[in-house]
């Protein structure tokens, strides 16, 4: 019969298949690695390091996550430097071919870091930049939680969103914003790893981290599991002198541990002699043990341990958010460990071979995925196909489409701006079409009314886990914003850290291959504020999450607010960010044609996410019908809003919240120059894109929309660009067709003043359109 202990560890048959396995999975990381650094070197000579050390590391964690923790509904950010455990692991299950492996880091083979979009073992979460993939399981959780709540779709058993972290990962900031947040949302189900090797990339790192990390973790309410001696350690420390040596590990020094750890036994007994030869108790320990064993006994970390690793995971008894320690050696088993550079560090060809005999791996078994390991293959195969995360069904799923209408009516009023039409189209939408709204999940980070979400709040409410009422309206108190808190309400409200926008947009636009149903995110954000959160804007488009993120307000149109508020390149981040799509309306119509439009492109299997460029500044509405023409235009990047003549020299350009200067400009010059042409654009990012496309496709394949849109002007006209941000992002018109470009726009820190003298200021106003016009012609 299984004791209580042994049920929680494993039974000493598991435990004996775990470490098989756990075997198995370093040799193939560091094999994969050696391959293609010595069998298939790349042919730049650029060496692949930064991956053995740091994947010996987390071997045990991950073969006994993998193969002993895991569930189906589980998903895991695995740590950049890992990606050959993971790969392995999935090798071994049966979901990565030997092809991709031997290929690893080349092209078309396994990634060097885990991709969603790359790779094609199913990954759960791109990871990459440190911090970012653990900070996204928070998220992840609060998303699943969201859908569990709404009850979309059929009752799921709720997974753990679960990373694999290194240590080092908790000197990026964003770790720490997303740990108060997801305490704010009191998120469930989520499992931080910490691999605690104490290394990083260049060096070992300070020491008594650990205990800091523990009472930031156990402040905000998570459970904490150090793993810090494995059982041949802990066995030692009850014996005759364990306490002195417990002593002795406990404050050595890490780097003098480390250093240790890579020297090897016969150095731990010349030091252990020389501390504590005269404690009772620790010389026979020492004559017990030979070197190998002795090194092996010094480096029993809880993190390299199959029997503490197991019990840890297996012991976690409900949804609370757990955090383990785990202590570890980075190159624990290879020549590598512990040595303080060897981040990059590759076996070479001679400790291979050395390395190879004892994983006993013969010539040629190389990718085997049972060779050399005690138990027979047909037993583990057994094994592994009972593993329950290995039995799961399609872990990506496929959501159905939700139905977007082929028009949206836009929102009245003679004069209005883009960031008002905004907040009305979403009102609007949540009263006319409540079947897409209800999908719709909106997000901010503290700048929720001042972005114009305001009356969409007051229709659809505040998400929170547990029901809160509003105690101002409860109290009668008045206000304009209904602050209720449910699990239906469909607004996340975020404290001000951009990073978590970012990643919450990134969490709720993979909902639909993560949990199966799909919602339509949208959040917003001052303009200048998206470079806060860069990073996590561009790892949400590469792994190919679908939101929509609304930048406003925007530019110098902002007036009074100043310089830190004006955004400047921004447009120039649409333009050049894979995976989105940008816009930059000028009218509500517009706007709400590109609403539709993005509602279809974030469901589209070849679609992406969108990012709309918004301003506070009221401008008056064109009186006209949108029609399907208009509508195509608008989508495709531009249309002429008074068509140029044949004869005419020049097309004044102009983006967002300039158009009514570009239309005083233009009619001051139509005086003189009646033929000349004033063209709106609505997308540089998509016209940009269709050229580019077009420039790569067939001599004889259809023009771009831009060139198109050029092909009204003769080849003599010159252009004047204009918008509230960079010049130089419309200035490439130039290349389109043989027309000669003066962009405008702003290339300098902005400030406070009213919008006539901001324009001026900044050459923008229809004065510096008609100058420029001028120096066309005259140039011309
Ligand atoms: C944002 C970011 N900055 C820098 C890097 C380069 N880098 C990759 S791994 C690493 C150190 C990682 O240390 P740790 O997380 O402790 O993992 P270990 O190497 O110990 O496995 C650094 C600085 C990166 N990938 N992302
Ligand atoms: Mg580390």
């Amino acid at each position: 019969m299984l004791t209580q202990e042994n049920s929680l560890q494993g039974t000493p048959e598991q435990i004996r298949y775990l470490k098989d396995l756990e075997r198995k999975v370093l040799w193939l990381s560091v094999w994969m690695i050696h391959h293609a650094n010595h069998l298939r070197p790349a042919r730049d000579g650029l060496k692949v390091g930064g991956h053995q050390a740091s994947s010996a590391s987390v071997a045990t964690l991950m073969t006994a996550l993998y193969f002993d923790a895991l569930r189906p509904t589980d998903r895991v950010a695995v740590k950049p430097h890992a990606s050959p455990v993971f790969h392995a692991i999935q090798y071994l299950l049966g979901n990565q071919s030997e092809d991709q492996l031997a290929r690893f880091r080349g092209f078309g083979g396994a990634q060097s870091y885990p991709s969603r979009t790359k790779d094609a073992d199913d990954v759960d979460f791109s990871t990459g930049s440190v911090g970012l993939g653990v900070a996204m399981t928070s998220f992840a959780s609060l998303v699943q939680d969201y859908i569990r709540l709404k009850n979309f779709g059929p009752e799921r058993e709720p997974g753990r969103m679960i990373a694999v972290a290194g240590d080092a990962e908790f000197d990026e900031g964003n770790l720490f914003e997303a740990l108060v947040e997801g305490w704010k949302h009191d998120v469930r189900n989520v499992w931080w790893i910490i691999d605690y090797n104490r290394q990083s990339l260049d060096a070992v790192m300070v020491g008594r981290f650990s205990d800091r990390l523990e009472r930031f973790f156990r402040n905000l309410d998570w459970r904490v599991e150090v793993l810090k001696y494995g059982h041949l350690l802990t066995a030692a420390f009850q014996r005759p002198g364990g306490d002195a040596l417990q002593h002795w590990i406990d404050t050595a020094d890490n780097s003098r541990y480390s250093a240790l750890a890579y020297r090897g036994g016969a150095a731990w007994r010349k030091e252990l002699i020389s501390d504590l030869g005269d404690t009772q108790g620790i010389r026979p320990l020492l004559d017990e043990h030979d070197d190998e064993a002795l090194g092996r006994l010094m480096t029993n970390l809880g993190g390299h341990d199959m029997e503490t690793v197991c019990e840890a995971f297996r012991a976690v008894p409900d949804d609370q958010p757990t955090c383990f320690i785990a202590y570890t050696i980075k190159g624990y088993g290879l020549p590598l460990a512990g040595h303080k550079d060897n981040h990059a560090g590759i076996l070479t060809p001679d400790q291979m071979t050395a390395f190879k005999k004892q994983m006993q791996v013969s010539d040629g078994e190389e990718w085997d995925q049972f060779s050399g390991l005690e138990t027979p293959a047909e037993e583990l195969r057994m094994f592994l196909d009972a593993v329950p995360f290995g039995r799961s069904e399609a872990r990506r799923h496929r959501a159905p489409r939700i139905d977007v209408p082929s028009r949206f009516e836009p929102p009245s009023g003679d004069k209005l701006s883009t960031q008002e039409a905004f907040g009305r189209f979403l009102s609007d939408l949540a009263r006319r079409h409540p079947d897409l709204a209800d999908r719709v999940v909106t997000s901010s980070p503290d700048v929720t009314v001042s972005t114009g979400l305001g009356s969409w709040l007051n229709r659809r409410a505040i998400f929170s886990r547990h029901d809160q009422g509003d105690h101002f309206k409860d109290e009668r108190i008045l206000s304009a914003l209904n602050w209720k808190m449910s699990t239906q309400g469909q607004h996340i409200e975020l404290g001000i850290a951009e990073n978590n926008l970012f990643l919450l947009l990134a969490a709720l636009g993979l909902s639909a291959p993560l949990f199966g149903e799909r919602l339509l995110p949208i959040g917003t954000v001052y303009d200048p504020f998206i470079s806060r959160g860069l990073d996590a804007f561009n790892y949400a488009c590469y792994q190919d999450a679908r939101f929509i993120v609304v930048g406003t307000p925007s530019g110098i149109s902002l007036a009074a607010e100043g310089g830190a508020h004006q955004s400047v390149y921004e447009p120039l981040i649409g333009l050049a960010q894979p995976g989105l799509t940008s816009f930059e309306p000028a009218y509500a119509d517009e706007l709400c044609e590109m609403m539709r439009w993005s509602f279809e492109h974030l469901q589209a299997d070849d679609g992406g996410a969108v990012y709309l460029r918004l301003s506070t500044r009221p401008i008056a509405q064109p009186s006209r019908e949108f029609t399907g023409a208009l509508a195509r235009d608008v989508t495709e990047g531009g249309y002429w809003l008074v068509s140029p003549g044949n004869q005419t020299t020049l097309g004044i350009v102009a983006s967002g919240a300039v158009l009514p200067e570009a239309i005083e400009a233009h009619r001051q010059i139509t005086e003189d120059e009646p033929d000349a042409g004033l063209l709106v654009i609505t997308s540089v990012d998509r016209l940009y894109r269709g050229w580019t496309d077009s420039c790569r496709g067939p001599l004889d394949g259809p023009p771009s929309h831009v060139s198109r849109l050029l092909e009204a002007l003769p080849a003599t006209a010159g252009l004047v660009t204009a918008i509230d941000g960079h010049p130089s992002t419309l200035s490439w018109l130039a290349s389109v067709r043989p027309h000669r470009v003066v962009p405008l726009g702003v290339d300098r820190f902005g400030q406070s003043g009213d919008l006539p003298d901001l324009y001026r200021e900044y050459g923008l106003d229809a004065k510096a359109m008609v100058a420029a016009a001028a120096r066309l012609l005259v140039d011309g």
